[in-house]
């Protein structure tokens, strides 16, 4: 491996600082949940298990229609954006893979860029197309569709990128694609709601034949944006209808970001696992639309929640349950770096808290309809300070106790800012 971009001196220098105390903290913690009969290191060794990919396009800043406000020494390339996600997986230890973002990470030598990706501790997980953009020079706009366009060229030509994109994902390493459609209508009567979807079946299903044969195909579906009437893929249901339609390789991705408000997205969990249908996430957190914004920054319960399906469903598989998580936000006021170590920690400790669970007092509790007792079995559980745990897995695997201040010492972003090209203003995602 390369000289990681933070040196393990810093990181052991500012760990120093706080041993005292998280070892008090472990060992009260320890004791605490010893009471209720759950071993501490069990749930360390969980934790110390667990990852979270980060998005390739998260390493920028975003930004929205209105503006972007780019902050100095941000990344312009895979290669900057590949070491800032370094600096995230060192000091946090649960972010080993990237998932990357296609043309926008576009290199000539994916081999290489895979090599250099495992100098720095990173290897790639799912690529993700896109056809909710125009390219330089691109034969057929996908402005009125791409896998569900009327125009049978536009519908090659996303298919053809899709098929592009699996065959940068194998050399890669990765194992999954990503599709994402924004087709959809903004006026009544634009398209025909059925049409369409076959449209898009029959797109998607030579996209699944050129599927290697231990690969998966994520679909991801969003109530809207770009389109404000229909959108093709607009829900789970649409999704899981389309994945089973497609086969086995098919899958559904949840993004926390894609439902209505109040939409029980914990309950889409169960469902699309019931049906063995559960195929990742996109981890971020919204109050009012696909707002994009830090992973449990606004409504943690949720989050929680959702941790709390994963782990029932763990007790009740399904055929290939494997879902794959991976963050996907848009980190347009904060330094990515950070928001990514913030939204990291708070995934890591939902999970953690999903573990704290009893089960048995919650089953019973359900079985016997004791209301209150099934409510605090949960509750218990997120009430429960797993910050020790989190911090004791992550030291012990190299990483910083305390990301944020270890990160702000090690003036990364400053360095940075002296050796990279300033970003142009402008507005979008990327
Ligand atoms: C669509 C989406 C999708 C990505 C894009 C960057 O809103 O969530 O996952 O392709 O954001
Ligand atoms: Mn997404």
């Amino acid at each position: 491996m390369t000289d990681l971009p933070i040196s393990a001196e810093l990181i052991a220098e500012s760990n120093a600082r706080e041993l005292a105390a998280l070892e008090d903290d472990y060992a009260s913690l320890g004791r605490k949940l010893e009471r209720t009969g759950i071993d501490i290191e069990a749930i360390k060794s969980r934790i110390a298990s667990f990852s979270v990919a980060v998005p390739s396009w998260g390493a920028g800043r975003g930004g929205t229609r209105f503006a972007k406000f780019p902050i100095p020494g941000e990344p312009t390339s895979i290669h900057e954006k590949l070491e800032d996600c370094a600096v995230i997986q060192q000091l946090s230890r649960v972010t080993p893979r990237v998932s990357p973002h296609f043309p926008w990470d576009k290199v000539s030598d994916y081999r290489g860029l895979r090599e250099e990706a495992a100098s720095l501790g990173l290897s790639f997980d799912a690529v993700n197309s896109n056809t909710f953009q125009d390219q330089a020079n691109q034969a057929h706009s996908y402005a009125t569709g791409s896998l569900s366009s009327t125009i049978e060229a536009t519908r090659m030509q996303a298919i053809e990128h899709n098929i592009e994109c699996i065959e940068i994902g194998r050399q890669l390493g990765s194992k999954e694609l990503t599709v994402w459609v924004g087709d959809g209508t903004n006026f009544p009567g634009q398209q025909d709601l059925a049409r369409s979807l076959d449209r898009y079946l029959e797109a998607a299903a030579e996209v699944y034949t050129a599927l290697p044969e231990d690969w998966r195909m994520l679909l991801e579906h969003k109530m809207f944006e770009p389109a404000f009437y229909s959108t093709v893929i607009s829900d789970w249901g649409s999704s899981i209808l389309a994945a089973q339609e497609l086969g086995p390789k098919a899958k559904c991705l949840v993004d926390l970001g894609h439902h209505a408000p109040n939409v029980n997205i914990e309950q889409i969990v169960a469902r699309l696992h019931r049906f063995g249908k559960l195929g990742g996430f996109h981890f971020n957190d919204s109050k009012y639309g696909d707002d994009d914004l830090d992973s449990g920054s606004i409504n943690p319960h949720q989050l929680f929640l959702v941790f709390n399906e994963l782990i029932e469903a763990e007790l009740n598989p399904r055929e290939g349950f494997n879902p794959s998580y991976m963050i996907d936000q848009s980190h347009n006021v904060t330094d990515p770096i950070e928001s990514m170590l913030s939204s990291a920690e708070a995934i890591t400790q939902c999970f953690a808290k999903a573990l704290l669970v009893d089960r048995e007092a919650l089953h019973f509790a359900q079985e016997a309809n004791d209301t209150m007792m099934a409510f605090q079995a949960l509750r218990r559980a997120y009430n429960t300070d797993v910050a020790p745990i989190v911090s004791q897995a992550r030291l012990e695997a190299g990483g910083a106790v305390d990301v944020l201040r270890t990160y702000r010492e090690s003036r990364y972003r400053s360095r940075k800012s002296q050796e990279r090209k300033a970003v142009g203003l402008g507005a979008g995602i990327v």
